[in-house]
């Protein structure tokens, strides 16, 4: 009798030594709005295969890419509630949710891409990732991605601020570039990104603005919107975020893990993004698409009511920004 009941007892204390680890196996869903393919969706997809290796297979991630879990916005409010537990997205629409990342987000803020990279790579960079994860918004930010320059796409030529009077342009999710449209001459009007393939068929648009990748990847160009002016009106960075519901599950160790290949997920998506940008300018020239090259300065200057409203909070940040080599 004496020896069953150790015996059970030692069964029992064996399966809840061993049940806390077998529970805790788990796929964790990777969102983005991209298609499989795109540098960032490759990135995170290689993330979690090194968390999948690290972890013996007890974290896994399952991409799903192409907005199947929503647009951008839902899905950050997924992200926030713990349904989705990696997210990539713009920081465009994370502004109403974390307003300190819109330093970032105004018009012309970086001079071009490299001192963007200069900033992310730097103390800002991290200052603005650690912003996001100290916030009530509940989103750890553990690291960058590369959306290059965002510039005009419309359906008639687009040369200086006049021309874009009267045009429906599509912007992120943000009050902030709805008014950076507005101030650049047209009509700027909030929507999600799956939504404006069909807003330009039907005329509900007549433009939009991106990066390369983007516009060819999203096919905007098939829906009329062939005219490509290279405005580069905004320069911003994406980032990598884990649901923090998720990440006060994990142990230290875990974490580290996540914070050491999501930086290496940064630095491949880097390469795969400057690839990406070269493949698909030339595709869409191929497609007959219209690069406009001009004076980017009158978008500028038409910008600056813009960064004086938004920037004002922001306008040490700012200043060292520009010290930024
Ligand atoms: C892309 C960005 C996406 C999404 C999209 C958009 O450049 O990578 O995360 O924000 O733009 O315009 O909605």
């Amino acid at each position: 009798m004496f020896l069953r009941r150790t015996v059970l007892a030692g069964l029992a204390a064996a399966a809840l030594h061993f049940a806390p680890l077998a529970a805790q196996a788990q796929t964790m869903k990777a969102a983005d709005v991209h298609p499989a393919g795109y540098p960032t969706v490759v990135a995170v997809e290689n993330m979690g295969k090194k968390i999948e290796a690290g972890t013996n297979g007890r974290i896994k991630f399952q991409m799903f890419p192409g907005s199947v879990l929503g647009g951008e916005k839902e899905m950050i409010e997924q992200t926030q509630l713990g349904a989705i537990q990696v997210l990539r997205t713009s920081l465009g629409p994370v502004g109403p949710v974390v307003p300190e990342v819109n330093v970032f987000n105004m018009p012309f803020v970086f001079r071009d891409i490299a001192h963007m990279r200069a900033v992310i790579d730097g103390p800002i960079g991290q200052e603005l990732l650690d912003k996001i994860s100290a916030s009530p918004a509940r989103l750890v930010a553990l690291a960058w991605m590369d959306g290059g320059s965002r510039s005009l796409y419309t359906k008639k030529p687009v040369r200086k601020p006049e021309d874009l009077k009267g045009q429906k342009v599509r912007m992120m999710g943000n009050p902030l570039f709805v008014d950076t449209m507005n101030a650049m001459g047209g009509n700027g009007i909030s929507m999600g990104y799956g939504e404006v393939f069909t807003a330009l068929q039907t005329g509900v648009l007549d433009g939009a603005e991106n990066n390369p990748p983007s516009l060819y990847t999203a096919n905007h160009y098939k829906a009329g919107a062939k005219y490509y002016t290279q405005t580069h009106h905004l320069i911003i960075p994406e980032i990598l975020v884990v649901s923090k519901v998720t990440w006060d599950k994990l142990s230290p160790a875990d974490r580290e893990l996540f914070k050491r290949s999501a930086r290496e997920a940064q630095m491949e998506q880097r390469k795969l993004w400057d690839a990406a940008v070269a493949e698909s300018t030339a595709k869409l020239k191929a497609e007959g698409v219209e690069f406009i090259n001009i004076d980017t300065k009158p978008f500028y200057d038409a910008t600056a009511p813009v960064r004086a409203k938004y920037g004002a909070q922001f306008a040490e940040l700012m200043a060292r920004i520009d010290a930024v080599k």
